[in-house]
């Protein structure tokens, strides 16, 4: 399908969106994210597809929600139209794993998409900010929640209330995102990561996605309890018996997602 702000390709199992409006820095407004929605459903539906990269370019991630799409909006229009909000639930309902490939800016509701990817592989001229504070809102697609939870009170009070920008090297060291690439190199470390993902048994794959996020809407106990079903569940499938006999009979694993 055709997009007029997305350039979607599929490869070798992973599905590459590139966010595409670089006149205005890849900022997301309502056609962005509705072209977003409605391609994470498809790829979700794709078995061509075992793994998603979302990507923008080198100079911009997403500098935010369109700030002239919402500038004049009232708050009855934002409240009655639950302005983003459908948007966002499509992203975090992809069963399959998204990675973030985050190179330059990924600012207010761009660093808030990435947050909302599985992981975020971070090109080494990353920058990211919650400068929601300095357009007298604050963030609105999970930032003070999210951003917590991966960098801790301290440095996410920091972030929200001063507006500043966190560089690749801190956002590494403080957890942001899983590792950093030279900027060059960052779709092909992506796509690289997300071709390893494709080629293991998409069961599992889907099973450790929802296990991981089952810590961020329970208590330890029920984590590990959801996980530990989880566990002894994957042994009803074929792929378990193959992948525990390739590893004795010491050869790779064919995966046959049964
Ligand atoms: N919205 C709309 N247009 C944008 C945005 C944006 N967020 N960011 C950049 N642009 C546009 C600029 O207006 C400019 O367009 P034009 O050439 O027509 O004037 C073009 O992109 C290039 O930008 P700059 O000239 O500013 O480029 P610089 O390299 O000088 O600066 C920056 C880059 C630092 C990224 C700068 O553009 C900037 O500060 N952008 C805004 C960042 C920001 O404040 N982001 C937060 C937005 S609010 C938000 O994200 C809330 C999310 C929650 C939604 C909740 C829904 C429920």
């Amino acid at each position: 399908m055709a997009y007029q702000t997305l350039i979607v390709e599929i490869e070798d199992y992973v599905a590459l969106i590139r966010l595409n409006r670089p006149e205005a820095l890849n900022a997301l407004n309502s056609a962005l994210l509705a072209e977003l929605g409605d391609a994470l459903k498809a790829a979700d539906a794709n078995e061509k597809v075992r793994c998603i990269v979302i990507t923008g370019s080198e100079k911009a991630f997403a500098a935010g929600a369109d700030i002239k799409e919402m500038s004049d909006k009232s708050f009855v229009e934002m409240y009655t139209q639950s302005f983003f909000s459908a948007e966002t639930e499509t992203i975090l309902a992809t069963r399959k794993p998204i990675i973030a490939a985050v190179a330059g800016y990924a600012l207010g509701g761009g660093c808030e998409l990435a947050m909302m990817c599985d992981f975020i592989i971070a090109g080494d001229n990353a920058k990211f900010g919650q400068p929601e504070i300095n357009l007298g809102v604050i963030a609105g697609m999970g930032g003070t929640q999210r951003l917590t939870r991966f960098v801790g009170k301290s440095k996410s009070m920091d972030m929200h209330l001063t507006g500043r920008f966190m560089d690749a090297a801190e956002a590494e060291r403080s957890g942001l995102v899983s590792r950093v690439v030279p900027a060059a190199k960052l779709v092909q470390e992506a796509m690289a990561a997300a071709q390893k993902i494709a080629a293991k048994s998409q069961v599992s794959v889907m099973a450790a996605k929802e296990a991981v996020n089952v810590a961020y809407e329970t208590t330890l106990a029920e984590g590990v309890r959801f996980e530990r079903r989880t566990f002894y569940a994957l042994f009803a499938t074929e792929d378990q018996k193959e992948g525990m006999a390739a590893f004795l009979e010491k050869r790779e694993p064919q995966f046959r997602d049964k």
